[in-house]
């Protein structure tokens, strides 16, 4: 059947010729080289040089529309933005990625080559980071005022290689030969404090006045990256900032003495945004790191005010209908107190309406309910570094404790409870509590995760402040977890449905009527199969592992951390091993398990996890016995563009983390786009997906949260599980052999100890009989190529609602307030 088509309307319109012109003429004016000297390399950057003509040009044209405009803007304060490859994203988004390949064919140059030559920007660890740049691209396609304000970290996340199965972190280093996207700002240079002292003075009027005696100061230096919208129309940017040594050093605090710690002078104004800190779901409890946090902040918050001021001068009143900011997680929390500290000590706002300015300004984004990941500061340390703020939050908070004293009279637990700040050995500033009170919106990433935050994580908050707390349940980006990654099967859906799905993924839908088309099914299942191949010839370039591409490609991809349970397919596929060792002819179709993780360096037990994958690994692939059935192959380095290699080939989705414990997850949402079905538990987004595709277009297993609440109240014992079942036993045994690690027993039995002598956190063992029943239904269900078929394409269908355009959707409205702003021509 043949589609009605409704092209995109694009902003720039440039043919072949013109674009094979542009790329040689950067190449000789911009690198100062020629076609016969140039490398993949150069050919990279003379095409980025050439698309960044009219990404400049877009980027000019939105602010001025902005600008004259008068509009209202989100400030997206992240941490983390994890990016990943620009060109072909930017080449899409102009609608010029045919045009560029044509071009460069012509000059005897792969698109594809070039492409591999553009290092990741691994600015962000995972999800959260991802998120923001999912976010990000959708704001700038729905032709949005925004700015994402994060760190120029030098180097992104580690490089990681497996030595002998193990992980070893290599520093990346995303820029050592230049980015040609990024473009610096020396004219909005801002200046940062840090350390030093506070002084009480009191002014003529009896006024009560704060000034703060920095002990440095430092450089922040904005890098402007260009997130082209969908269609190129708007280019909004994302601004990094990165620090230099300013030079200043205050001897009169330093010869004053006491005041300034020890440490501080020794502070390298350029360490603070020299790395990311590798760490996932974990707080790290470093003064680089706070100082990092406040730094790209205080930047940030320079930043707005210097541009609303050019627009409406010292007249404050108009602050909150300009400027929203919106908090990704608690990592930017501190701009809340640095906020009242500009306008109650530097524009002499009473407090009241600086107050009020802040809570209209700020929103809230939770990412987690791991107590581990809940960032907490020692007040003794932000009394050195920002003794100021310290200050503040401790005003905020006298006069929230008088709130609360109104709602619960007399009850000191709720006080000690919603108080930022937590008694104890150690005075502990929590980051959480500060953002749910200086914010007007809180919110949780997937359903069950914003229903979790109200009743366990803040249900006081929820009691006082009734509607604050909500949910925007995440979404991804089908411009790059589709049409990028994926072209052969975007290109089948262009032909069925048209080709707008990617402005309005809810267009999907259409497809689910040709499910059971035999030729559709066929054709879908073309796609996959070459998609495979692709991944294929990735891992036996990688690993040297032949795969069948005839076989099932279960992918499990993701940060490695035990509520993720990485482990639990790794027992699993021990049994299948054990399975197919005592009995040859046991019955399963063909397996690829598929990993991609990378573990916190300093997290012991996930490192050794991905060893024992890769112990397993080796000796399955080269167990003549099993390895027509069973292969295990794990990727190293799993960043964003391995993971657009390895979405559009998986069959099977792995998302089985303890329930309550994975806020959303996006992964699977990419996944399932791409055809993947979800094996999975009631955690996260996987509720919501499975909503979507229904119950016989997923694999659902596992305790709910409800019942692993209930296993652990009524004491959970793992060593039942491994009494009780032998297979559990037999595999757990098995891992304290030399079996895998020959002539090193027991190099992988801190697993065994900590499933059971540790206690199982994450009932591992408590939820492995049905993972290993539901894996026996996938089995079954792929074998049935009609039923298989119908199940992805139906996946692909009905993930209309994971767009991160209809997340953006949800902001604007509920939270936001914002209207699009067109840019047009001229
Ligand atoms: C995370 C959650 O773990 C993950 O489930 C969620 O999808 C993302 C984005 O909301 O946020 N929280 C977090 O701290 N990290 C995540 O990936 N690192």
């Amino acid at each position: 059947m043949s589609a009605k088509k409704t092209s995109v309307e694009r902003d720039v319109t440039i043919n072949k010729s013109e674009f094979k012109a542009a790329v040689i003429k950067h190449l000789h004016c911009t690198l100062g080289t020629d076609e016969n000297k140039a490398n993949n390399h150069a050919w990279w950057k003379a095409t980025c040089s050439a698309m960044q003509e009219h990404v400049l040009e877009g980027i000019r044209k939105t602010q001025k529309t902005h600008y004259l405009n008068d509009t209202r803007a989100v400030h997206y304060f992240s941490a983390e933005f994890l990016m990943g490859r620009l060109l072909s994203n930017n080449l899409q988004n102009f609608g010029l990625f045919d045009v560029a390949n044509d071009a460069l064919n012509e000059l005897g140059v792969n698109l594809s080559d070039v492409l591999e030559e553009e290092p990741d920007m691994a600015l962000g660890n995972g999800g959260l980071g991802r998120l923001a740049a999912c976010f990000i691209d959708s704001l700038a396609t729905m032709e949005l005022p925004a700015i994402g304000y994060g760190i120029h970290y030098e180097h992104g996340l580690f490089r990681q290689e497996i030595q002998g199965g193990a992980q070893i972190e290599r520093p990346d280093s995303w820029r050592d030969y230049g980015n040609p996207w990024e473009i610096c700002r020396p004219e909005s240079i801002q200046e940062v404090s840090l350390f030093g002292y506070v002084e009480t003075k009191y002014g003529e009027n009896g006024r009560i006045q704060k000034e703060w005696h920095p002990g440095h100061i430092v450089k922040g230096i904005p890098w402007d990256i260009p997130v082209v919208g969908y269609g190129g129309k708007t280019v909004n940017v994302l601004r990094l900032w990165q620090s230099k040594a300013s030079g200043y050093f205050n001897w009169d605090v330093f010869n004053s003495g006491g005041y300034l710690d020890a440490q501080a002078e020794n502070v390298q104004a350029e360490t603070i945004s020299k790395v990311l800190y590798p760490n996932d779901e974990t707080e790290a409890g470093k003064e680089l790191r706070l100082i990092q946090q406040y730094f790209f902040c205080a930047c940030s918050l320079k930043d707005i005010i210097r541009r609303y001021k050019r627009a409406h001068g010292d007249d404050w009143s108009r602050f909150i209908d300009q400027v929203v900011i919106q908090l990704n997680d608690t990592h930017p929390a501190i701009a809340i107190p640095e906020l009242m500290r500009i306008l109650v000590d530097r524009a002499e706002l009473d407090w009241d309406k600086a107050w009020n300015i802040c809570t209209n300004v700020f929103a809230y984004t939770n990412h987690t309910l791991l107590p581990e990941a809940l960032e907490r500061w020692p007040a003794r340390m932000l009394e050195k570094i920002l003794p100021r703020h310290l200050e503040i939050i401790y005003e905020i908070n006298h006069r929230f404790m008088k709130e609360v004293d109104k709602k619960w009279p007399g009850d000191n637990a709720v006080k000690a409870r919603l108080s930022i700040i937590e008694e104890g050995n150690e005075k502990m500033v929590r980051m959480g509590h500060l953002s749910v009170i200086g914010s007007f919106a809180v919110n949780g990433v997937a359903e069950l995760h914003s229903r979790l935050v109200k009743q366990n994580l803040f249900p006081e908050f929820d009691a006082l402040w009734p509607g604050k707390l909500t949910n925007v349940t995440n979404g991804i980006t089908p411009r790059r977890w589709l049409k990028a990654c994926n072209p052969s099967l975007s290109k089948l859906i262009d032909k069925k449905i048209g080709d707008d799905w990617p402005l309005d993924l809810n267009k999907l839908a259409g497809l689910e009527k040709f499910a059971t088309n035999k030729t559709f099914q066929k054709q879908f299942m073309q796609v996959k199969q070459q998609n495979k191949q692709l991944l294929a010839e990735e891992i036996k370039a990688s690993l040297d592992i032949d795969v069948d591409v005839n076989a099932i490609f279960d992918v499990q991809i993701k940060r490695l951390h035990e509520y993720k349970r990485q482990h639990l397919a790794l027992l699993h596929i021990m049994a299948l091993y054990r399975r197919l060792l005592e009995n040859p002819d046991y019955d399963m179709h063909p397996r690829v398990f598929i990993f991609g993780a990378k573990a916190a360096p300093g997290y012991k037990l996930a490192k050794d996890i991905i060893l024992a994958i890769n112990k397993v690994a080796d000796k399955i692939n080269n167990d003549a016995r099993v390895n027509q059935k069973l292969k295990v192959a794990f990727l190293p380095n799993y960043r964003v563009s391995l993971a657009e290699k390895m979405i559009p080939a998986a069959d099977v989705s792995e998302q089985i983390s303890t329930a309550g414990k994975e806020a959303s997850g996006t992964g699977n949402m990419k996944l399932a786009l791409n055809g993947a079905v979800t094996i999975g538990t009631l955690d996260g987004a996987n509720i919501e997906i499975a909503e979507e595709v229904g119950d016989d277009n997923i694999f659902i297993f596992g305790l709910t949260v409800d019942e692993v609440n209930e296993l652990k109240a009524s004491g959970y014992k793992p060593y039942d599980y491994y009494y009780k079942n032998p297979e559990i036993k037999a595999v757990l045994d098995w891992l304290e052999t030399d079996y895998f690690t020959p002539g090193k027993p027991g190099a992988l039995s801190s697993i065994k100890q900590s499933l059971l002598d540790h206690g199982d956190q994450y009932l591992v063992l408590a939820d492995y009989e049905a993972y290993s029943k539901a894996q026996e239904e996938v089995d079954k269900a792929y074998r049935d190529k009609e039923r298989w078929a119908k199940m992805a394409i139906i996946n692909t269908a009905k993930m209309g609602k994971f767009t991160s355009d209809r997340s953006i959707r949800d902001y604007v409205e509920r939270i936001w307030k914002l209207d699009s702003c067109p840019v047009r021509k001229g």
